[in-house]
């Protein structure tokens, strides 16, 4: 069991078993997800201690190439509001994804210069929480290249993204971040990743379900807290009711 000691197991299973009391010793041990208010807040901590302490390394499942869905399911359209359509009308030339925070050096991005950089395909199963799915190769580059070129601090605890729609943002903890299965998606299936799917710029989260996956990113923060952040739950869906962990 790599890096966790029985005994670590034993008092954190414990802890969230036993409810509200638990919580503050999970809590110290850094196990609590920014979501665990009210009254299921036992049974999310529970799942995210278990989680984190027994398969932060393991990988999402990949398919072969000849079980990519054809044609992918598209949840949304894309977004209608001016900014986006004048990016994409100059064919995402403009787009720039900045990174902040707890960061050496704060970076702006542009696509291409995302591009240049070892890039990593994947063929994963995108699930969402309604009940559909579908498989497609996604191709980016990962997280944690993009948070050594800016010099992540080794405090920072998560990762927290924005979508150039306002109401789109989550975070993810470094566990996630620095996943090498996480990835900012350029491509899907050989091509450029369609605007439907999240173009010119995706997060794909392939362990947890399709809503962590944001599209359209422009912004990346680094923080050892999310008090900051929204209502200090982790992200818009988490104050909407979804829970801000969801692995698979
Ligand atoms: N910016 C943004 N990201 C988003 C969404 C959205 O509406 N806007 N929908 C989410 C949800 S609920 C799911 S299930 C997936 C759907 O991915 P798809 O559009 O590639 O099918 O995207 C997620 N990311
Ligand atoms: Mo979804």
């Amino acid at each position: 069991m790599s890096g966790v000691s029985r005994r670590t197991l034993i008092t954190a299973g414990l802890a969230a078993a036993s409810g509200a009391a638990g919580l503050a010793v999970a809590g110290r041990s850094g196990l609590i997800p920014p979501d665990a208010v009210g009254a299921f807040a036992p049974g999310t901590a529970l799942t995210y201690a278990a989680q984190r302490l027994l398969t932060r390394h393991s990988l999402a499942r990949e398919f072969r190439r000849d079980q990519i869905s054809r044609p992918p399911f598209a949840n949304g359209k894309p977004p209608t509001i001016e900014a986006f359509v004048k990016h994409q009308a100059e064919g995402f030339a403009g787009w720039r994804l900045a990174v902040d925070g707890m960061v050496s050096r704060p970076t702006t991005f542009s696509v291409a210069q995302l591009q240049s950089y070892p890039s990593r395909s994947q063929i994963t199963h995108l699930a969402c929480e309604e009940g559909w799915s579908f498989i497609a190769e996604w191709t980016g580059v990962p997280l944690s290249k993009v948070l050594d070129v800016v010099g992540a601090a080794p405090q920072a605890k998560y990762v927290v993204y924005f979508s150039i729609q306002p109401t789109w943002w989550d975070s993810v903890d470094m566990a996630d971040a620095l996943h090498p299965q996480t990835l900012l998606t350029y491509g899907m299936n050989g091509a450029d990743l369609p605007v439907g799917h999240g173009g010119p710029l995706r997060v794909r989260v392939p362990r947890q379900l399709g809503y962590k996956s944001v599209k359209y990113i422009t912004r990346l923060t680094v923080t050892d807290s999310l008090k900051g952040f929204g209502k200090g739950m982790g992200s818009y869906a988490a104050e909407r009711g979804y829970s801000w962990y969801n692995g698979i």
